[in-house]
């Protein structure tokens, strides 16, 4: 399965939440029609990481939304998901597309064009370019300008989502670059209600920037 919706992109936190309302939350998005889901966790044992993995793509399932795993190629390939998601320092592309087949949707973060162009010929499908905004999600990361972000949308022929700090109020300054989709945590994961939030996004992103 390698066809992808990327307009929507929920990346989930668990760390604030029990499991059930963490579950429960998550749900409430795929409910919401986020388009894709990436389950990410940075504290967790692999095992912690294998069960929770589990019990998501559980529910990515009933709503046939393709599940991302961050970082980990050797939980996503146990859970048989459908993605992995690969930052700089986690492993290279080539090597994880070898290993998990083209069947696969292998996404990769790119803060540069050079960053973006690497990614695209090891084989990434997608790619993340943020922070856009400054987050309160915990993450190492610096601020992407919207220009780069632009230029990595002409540089690469693969689909390109913005992150970082972004909400329905805030996604006008993405407007009229190319991008495929937003990826949000805060806004949908946080959110009182997380199926209204992406239902909201998702309205918001359409008449705000036509995806
Ligand atoms: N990479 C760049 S910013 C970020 C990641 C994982 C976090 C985005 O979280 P939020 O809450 O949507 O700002
Ligand atoms: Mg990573």
């Amino acid at each position: 399965m390698k066809a992808f919706d990327s307009s929507l992109y929920f990346i989930t936190d668990s760390t604030a939440f029990s499991e059930e309302e963490f579950l429960y939350r998550t749900e409430a998005a795929l409910k919401g029609g986020v388009t894709l889901l990436q389950l990410r966790e940075k504290d967790k044992t692999t095992r912690e990481y294998l069960d929770l993995a589990r019990k998501v793509h559980k529910l990515t399932r009933q709503y046939h939304v393709p599940l991302i795993i961050d970082d980990r190629l050797d939980v996503a390939m146990a859970v048989d998901a459908e993605g992995v998601h690969l930052g700089q320092s986690d492993m290279p592309i080539d090597i994880a597309r070898s290993l998990f087949g083209n069947d696969k949707i292998i996404g990769a973060t790119a803060k540069t064009v050079e960053q973006a162009k690497e990614a695209y010929s090891q084989g990434a499908d997608y790619l993340g370019v943020g922070a856009i905004y400054p987050t309160t999600t915990k993450v190492k990361t610096v601020l992407t300008s919207t220009e780069t972000l632009a230029n990595i949308c002409k540089a690469v022929p693969i689909p390109v989502n913005a992150i970082g700090g972004l909400n329905k109020d805030n996604i006008d300054v993405l407007k009229g670059i190319p991008i495929s989709g937003i990826c949000v945590v805060s806004a949908i994961m946080k959110a009182d209600d997380s199926k209204k939030a992406a239902e909201e996004l998702r309205e918001q992103a359409n008449i705000k920037l036509g995806i």
